[in-house]
């Protein structure tokens, strides 16, 4: 392919747009096709049209003053041209102007009367040779056929030319589309097979480095020793080790792989190549293996540097095995390449991969054995003192309120990864400024907050007061039923006020955890099911407001039953697959008799979580609607509030627990049921799945 970066482009030029010089497809021949067109137009043509003249004017003027040379009969254009004999032009200047050519035609006439100019003309001419008009010469007459060449070729070319400007709009237009690439830069479809890649060197102006991100403590040393390797490689090769060749950078969306890469960029000072994997993909066939190809060229003509593939699983993901109609050869070609130029360079050439993905799982085999990316980086989403210092960084810039408490913002994040976290803190300063504050405060934040995690507030949603009502009683029940189970969610308040697509929604703050106990996802379906539960208990109808709940509740039972070997029937058994290989599989790694029974055994975990909702509410009916009248009239609830309603949040020993067993299923604590006897659930039939 052809060189697009020059190979001793000194260092310190300002980084170049990935822009290559034009090269590859000449349009010069559309250029030659039309100078020759034209060289042929102005070489016919001398600057001169005949005159428009009549028959008559010849015949009784030009004739027999002796003035005309010759006649010329253009035999398929109905005109007859007429040439002057050259001592007698300046007789005509009047009107063939001051410079008439010597070489005519000079005057023309419409021919309907050729027959007339053939006798005319011969009759002429005899008397001529008969002598008797001795001064007069003889007029030769002749005939021409006269085509338009250039017409003519235009029709000829011009179906051809429609269907080259038809494709190469189209073509532009494709390249542009999937490769982002731009036409005028020299992009377009004759330099396809060029990498995309861009350039950063170390004179790049918005540098980050490392003292720019917060948090990430481990994949900072990791990434770390790689600008090592290549600062000071004797140190590592001296005691005999080999230079790795990459590390993948593993983690969820925006926990700051891409900036890890750019801090690497900013640190390494050395030339840093960054492309996305889906650069690599293109419509055409061979294009991404070309790529590749074309990537590690420069990078090698570069060497020491790095070079930083984002989203690697759009390359990367691992080959199909059953080579149907799910198989994608060109991004298999494209794999192919870049691992064979992964092995292709010596591990001591200065070129290092870095690769970032959020699907670690679906990578090929091939691409993270060792000599390829050796190692494999995990950036996991921010812990609470992580959150803290990403905070911290994001609000730098911001004029915060005096005193602002920066940990009750980590506290309230939970699950929020580094780029959550620089979005609320923008937020919150677009909120605050919509407000005309001079400063932001803790509101401004938790609002930034309750945004991006639920989407825009709709206040103006018109809402009619039944509606109003389902939603109340729907959220009162997810906050009664959460409240009191022991290993629910804490609730963080309760709205009815519409936001994204929910009219309504019970906030928690989840518990940051590793892992989730049976008891704990049980107790988080039975409180996802309190909703419906309320609705059917209080209304006796039921709504297709809980959608949303039941796909959380089904997907959660189908994961306790299927992946994490949480009923009895089916026993310890995970048909969860990691490696990502049967996704693209139709089939079922199980047998339908096993299809049916994780069927039934996840209607049994949702029907008792649902019964267990719904005992709850019973139980607790008197709090649960008075918070839910509560609701409608405030739309907003906290869980200070809640405190007030039903006490305090019950312990271990009091909340109402799955496993009765004769001793957990006492109700104490709970003045507020007096019903209680009567709406606890048989305490049998349901026993067996927990
Ligand atoms: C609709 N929305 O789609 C209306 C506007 C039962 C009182 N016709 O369970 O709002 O019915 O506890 C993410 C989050 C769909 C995705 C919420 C997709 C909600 C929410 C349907 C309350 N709160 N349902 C709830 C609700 C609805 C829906 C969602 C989503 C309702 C319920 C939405
Ligand atoms: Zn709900």
């Amino acid at each position: 392919m052809n060189g697009s970066l020059p190979p001793n482009k000194p260092q310190n030029q300002p980084p170049r747009p990935n822009t290559p010089p034009k090269k590859g497809f000449n349009p010069l021949w559309i250029y030659l096709l039309m100078g020759a067109a034209f060289l042929y137009v102005w070489l016919n043509y001398n600057g001169f049209e005949p005159v428009k003249t009549e028959w008559q004017e010849v015949k009784e003027q030009m004739l027999p003053q002796n003035d005309v040379e010759r006649l010329t009969i253009i035999t398929n254009q109905d005109r007859i041209e007429v040439f002057i004999r050259k001592e007698k032009l300046e007789k005509y200047t009047d009107r063939l102007g001051n410079t008439p050519p010597k070489t005519g035609p000079h005057f023309f006439f419409i021919n309907q009367t050729e027959f007339a100019v053939y006798k005319t003309v011969e009759t002429f001419n005899e008397a001529c040779e008969a002598g008797e008009r001795t001064d007069d010469r003889i007029v030769k007459i002749e005939t021409d056929t006269r085509y338009n060449y250039f017409a003519r070729a235009m029709e000829w070319l011009m179906f051809p030319l429609i269907l080259v400007f038809i494709w190469f709009i189209f073509f532009r237009r494709m390249t542009r589309n999937m490769g982002g690439g731009s036409f005028g830069g020299g992009g377009g479809i004759f330099s396809v097979g060029r990498s995309k890649a861009q350039l950063f060197d170390k004179d790049n102006k918005n540098k980050v480095t490392f003292k720019d991100i917060a948090g990430l403590e481990e994949a900072k040393v990791e990434v770390m020793e790689i600008v090592d390797f290549l600062k000071n490689p004797q140190k590592y090769t001296n005691l005999g080790g080999k230079i790795p060749k990459g590390a993948l950078l593993v983690g969820p969306p925006g926990t700051g792989k891409t900036l890890l890469a750019k801090a690497v960029a900013g640190e390494a000072d050395v030339p840093f190549f960054s492309m996305s994997g889906s650069d690599f993909v293109e419509m055409f066939v061979g294009v991404g293996a070309s790529r590749v190809r074309d990537l590690f060229r420069q990078a090698k003509e570069k060497a020491p540097c790095i070079v930083f593939i984002d989203e690697i699983d759009a390359v990367g993901r691992a080959r199909s095995r059953n080579n149907g109609f799910t198989s994608n050869d060109e991004r298999e070609n494209t794999l192919n390449q870049l691992l064979t130029e992964m092995d292709g360079f010596g591990s001591n050439s200065g070129v290092i991969l870095l690769a970032a993905t959020n699907r670690a799982d679906v990578l090929d085999g091939a691409l993270m054995r060792a000599g390829r990316f050796d190692r494999q980086i995990h950036v996991d989403l921010p812990e609470l003192k992580e959150r803290y210092e990403i905070f911290k960084v994001h609000l730098r810039g911001l004029k915060l309120i005096a005193g602002f408490d920066v940990d009750f913002l980590a506290k309230q994040t939970p699950g929020f990864s580094g780029a959550d976290i620089a979005n609320v803190c923008n937020e919150a300063a677009l909120i605050a400024a919509r407000k005309n504050k001079a400063d932001i405060d803790k509101q401004d934040f938790l609002d930034a907050i309750d945004r991006i995690v639920g989407g825009l507030e709709r206040k103006s949603k018109i809402i009619s007061a039944e509606e109003k009502r389902t939603i109340a009683y729907h959220e009162a029940g997810h906050a009664t039923v959460s409240w009191w189970l022991e290993h629910a969610n804490p609730l963080l308040k309760v709205t009815i006020i519409p936001r994204g697509r929910a009219l309504g929604a019970a906030w928690y703050l989840p518990e940051e955890r590793q892992i989730t106990t049976f008891e704990q996802l049980l107790d988080e379906m039975t409180a996802t099911l309190g909703g419906r539960a309320a609705e059917e208990l209080t209304f006796n109808k039921i709504s297709t407001g809980a959608i949303n709940d039941l796909e959380k509740v089904t997907k959660q039972a189908y994961a306790m039953v299927a992946y994490f070997g949480m009923s009895d029937k089916i026993g310890n058994i995970s048909y969860y697959d990691s490696s990502g290989q049967q996704e693209y599989n139709f089939k079922h790694p199980y047998s339908e008799k096993t299809a049916e029974l994780l069927d039934t055994e996840v209607k049994r975990l949702i029907d008792a979580s649902y019964k267990r909702a719904k005992s709850i509410l019973a139980k607790h009916r008197k709090g649960f609607i008075q918070l839910a009248e509560l609701l409608l009239e405030r739309e907003v609830i906290f869980s200070e509030d809640l405190v007030q309603l039903f006490g305090n949040r019950p312990t271990a020993a009091d909340s109402d627990k799955p496993r009765p067993a004769g001793k957990g299923k006492k109700e104490k604590g709970d003045k507020e049921a007096p019903a209680k006897a009567k709406e606890t659930p048989p305490s049998d039939g349901q026993q067996s799945i927990f």
